[in-house]
């Protein structure tokens, strides 16, 4: 790629330079980038916030910080209020701008209200890509990075490969959305595919596109692997922040005609047809027609992927005049509160709700299991992003992921079907020239903090903190996993175990319980014996950003992850917490493993220190094999002091 001063820039060499600490931007170098704003949402941000405490510093020290709260919205008890209260009174202490409860999904409120081409943003959940759409490099990372870069750190990161996807012509609108853009990519490129890369989209068919489709392709971009994505900031950017009264932040950004990229992507939009995801995996896609007749139970339009006005408008043409079909139950929940009232103002909201449409909270909801379970066995249409095993709440339902439009027609018909045979007319889509604008719900951040007290409900927990790395490690494995686990399969979500997101003892109850309900317990009683190790296959810790499925496991007593390859944010965590990521360098070797094993691991400091390759004598079976890691200088540093934490605070 043109990392020299002479070479034509892509638009992520040019972002990265122009935020450049330390580092060569060069793919696999380690680099220092000064971030622009921070954003949390409620069921990371809790960990993030205390984390930040933890740290010890007055004051954010990034220009712009946000608290959101979108997931924990049930408020079945005390704890997911004291949670706002302490989210609440902790950004007015630090100087964060907070967004109150019901104010919306905080990847949609973001590009509404705060996101800048040009501009670094962290956020603590995985789908903080979104703002990619703005023409902003937007990374999902753990709490504890978060913290770190609230407090004043560069945000390093490996640099990774950039990957043009050229677009060339235009959706065959209205039946195909951007929805089926990125389902089609996925199909492509698998959830593996875009593992250590940025994809950069580019190309004549790029200014198609608005702002929010875009934004809904760099969101699910995270469902492949990728580090973010990234559209050009043009006059249709342009158009966008003059409609939410932003003009004033649009700068133009785009790659230089000879820009050099690792890999190109063809992709010509008007071939791209109406896409569906099957149970149980994003990127198990097939077309809509292919899957013809087939029943469903239910349908879940909203989501930060799919929950823009543009989604909430389509959604209510193909509903107005029609019924929702007899047996299924129709669920929207529209992505902030301003476009809520907006599509209300309209009376979009009352054709939906006339059609028979459930409306929800502008939230997460059913996305991550929090209320809107399918029945058992059912089939479940959703507008979301992920469809693993067991994250809508119910265990044995099978959900698939289609667009807003396909959603919609879905719920009328009771069924899957062509969309373009379903006999459905919908009006064409005007983007708005003006959006309605309504902050009311966004407290800014005080100037004067001395009289304000953080304010925590008794399940808000001390925070865990490892001890340093030990020189040896003797520990039993105790699961052992295929390809693809993701963080749910980890940490499990929804109603029963989001509420523990502060309390650390209690949530480790819930590590593995999709998998394995002895694990915890097993853990509790491997700890006194040196702890335990976990083997994975390809990709382990795929999907969220949920630093909690490092910290339970940590607090259970696991020393060592060994995998074939590790998903970036989940890798990351587990270094934040102290957790050595080991990957087996002969992959074969993980057939040779099996559950209750005992291994020794000697020379862990000197092999880390050395060429990363250590022994691992599996003492059950009589065997040594050997593992390695991939960790730069802070990183080994990080882990021997037993994570971020105390390297923070050394
Ligand atoms: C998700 O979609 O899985 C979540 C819930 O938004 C997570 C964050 C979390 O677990 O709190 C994510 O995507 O990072
Ligand atoms: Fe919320 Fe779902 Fe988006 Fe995660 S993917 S931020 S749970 S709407």
């Amino acid at each position: 790629m043109g990392q020299e001063e002479d070479l034509g820039k892509n638009i992520v060499e040019k972002i990265f330079e122009s935020h450049l600490v330390y580092g060569r931007i060069k793919t696999g170098s380690p680099v220092g980038l000064k971030v622009d704003q921070v954003y949390t949402q409620d069921a990371t941000g809790t960990m993030t916030w205390l984390q930040f405490e933890a740290i010890g510093i007055d004051r954010v020290k990034v220009p712009l910080a946000v608290s959101y709260v979108d997931h924990n919205m049930l408020q079945t008890d005390y704890m997911n209020p004291d949670d706002h209260k302490f989210l609440q009174t902790v950004a007015a202490k630090y100087g964060a701008y907070f967004s109150r409860p019901g104010n919306g999904i905080c990847h949609q409120i973001h590009l509404e209200q705060f996101a800048v081409p040009g501009k670094i943003a962290l956020g603590t959940d995985s789908h903080t890509p979104t703002n990619g759409g703005m023409g902003m490099i937007a990374i999902g990372v753990g709490g504890l990075d978060a913290a770190t870069v609230m407090a004043g750190a560069p945000f390093e990161l490996t640099m990774p490969q950039v990957v043009k996807i050229n677009l060339t012509g235009k959706l065959k609108r209205p039946w195909v959305a951007a929805m089926d853009v990125i389902l089609e990519i996925l199909r492509r490129l698998t959830v593996k595919g875009g593992v250590g890369k940025i994809f950069e989209y580019g190309g004549a068919g790029v200014k198609d596109l608005n702002v929010t489709e875009r934004a809904t392709i760099t969101n699910m971009g995270a469902e492949l692997g990728a580090t973010t994505s990234i559209f050009p900031s043009d006059e249709r950017t342009k158009f966008y922040l003059a409609a939410v009264g932003r003009r004033k932040d649009w700068v133009k950004l785009e790659a230089d005609n000879d820009a050099e990229y690792s890999e190109i992507i063809n992709l010509d939009l008007g071939s791209i047809e109406p896409m569906i995801a099957q149970p149980h995996s994003p990127d198990n896609v097939v077309t809509v027609k292919s899957l013809t007749g087939a029943k469903i139970g239910q349908v879940c339009i909203g989501s930060c992927t799919n929950s823009s006005y543009q989604s909430m408008r389509s959604v209510a043409s193909v509903l107005k005049g029609n019924t929702v079909a007899e047996g299924v139950n129709l669920l929207i929940n529209p992505g902030s509160k301003q476009l809520y009232q907006m599509i209300s103002k309209e009376s979009l909201t009352s054709t939906m709700i006339s059609a028979g449409a459930r409306m929800l909270e502008a939230s997460c909801g059913p996305c991550i299991g929090m209320g809107g379970a399918p029945g058992s066995g059912q089939v479940s249409v959703r507008s979301y992003n992920r469809n693993f095993p067991g994250r809508s709440g119910t265990k044995d339902a099978f959900v698939y992921l289609a667009s807003p439009v396909s959603c919609a027609v879905f719920a009328v018909k009771g069924k899957i079907v062509d969309l373009r045979k379903s006999g459905i007319k919908i009006g064409k889509f005007v983007e708005p020239k003006k959006y309605l604008i309504n902050r009311n719900f966004i407290i800014p951040p005080k100037k004067d903090t001395s009289k304000v007290t953080v304010i925590k409900g008794p399940n808000i927990k001390e925070i865990s903190v490892k001890e340093p790395l030990k020189d040896k490690i003797e520990a039993e494995v105790l699961l052992k996993l295929g390809d693809n686990i993701t963080t749910d399969d980890i940490m499990p979500a929804g109603s029963k175990v989001l509420p523990f997101r502060s309390n650390i003892p209690k949530i480790s109850e819930f590590v593995f319980s999709g998998i394995d309900s002895t694990f915890s317990q097993r853990a509790n009683a491997a700890k006194a014996k040196g702890g335990c190790i976990v083997i994975g296959g390809e990709n382990y810790g795929q999907g969220s950003s949920r630093e909690h499925a490092a910290i339970a496991p940590m607090y259970l007593g696991l020393q060592a992850v060994i995998a074939k390859s590790f998903a970036r944010i989940h890798k990351a965590n587990l270094i934040n917490f102290g957790i050595l990521p080991l990957q087996f360098r002969n992959p074969s070797d993980h057939e040779k493993i099996a559950q209750g094993d005992m291994f020794v691991i000697k020379d862990v400091i000197k092999s880390m220190q050395g060429d990363q390759t250590y022994a691992i004598e599996n003492k059950t079976k009589g065997f040594t094999f050997w593992v390695v890691s991939d960790l730069n200088k802070r990183q080994k540093e990080i882990i021997i002091k037993g994570g971020l934490l105390p390297y923070t605070k050394k």
